[in-house]
């Protein structure tokens, strides 16, 4: 866990950092459910219509893989899933931690290195 969250905060930039505070506050293993079909998984909160939750509800899983992957502590498929719904819904819309928290900020989270990760 401690060397997920620094990992995190050396090496994402500003919107990643801090839509994962708001989002799960760097809990890697955050499971909250939504409703009685969503839940959201892990440190970015990775809605269940974008994975596969393995119980039999019908989902999109536009990132190809078992929400599983999301709440474990390698955070590698996490980040491409993330930058795979940037994609899809260009920009961070995706996430309600960034639309509430981080849209407007700037530079109060680490960006020192750039766009290693979150292109
Ligand atoms: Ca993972």
């Amino acid at each position: 866990m401690m060397h997920t969250v620094a990992f995190l905060l050396l090496c994402l930039p500003v919107m990643g950092v801090c839509m994962a505070q708001y989002e799960s506050g760097f809990n890697t293993r955050a499971v909250n459910r939504n409703s009685a079909t969503s839940a959201s998984y892990g440190i970015f909160q990775i809605n269940s219509w974008n994975c596969d939750p393995q119980d039999g509800t019908p989902t999109n899983n536009g990132c190809g893989h078992p929400c599983s992957d999301y709440v474990d502590p390698d955070l590698s498929d996490d980040v491409e899933c993330i930058n795979h719904l940037r994609r899809e819904y260009n920009g961070w819309g995706f996430s309600d931690g960034y639309t509430n928290h981080c849209q407007h900020v700037t530079s109060s989270y680490l960006s020192d290195c750039g766009s290693i990760i979150f292109g």
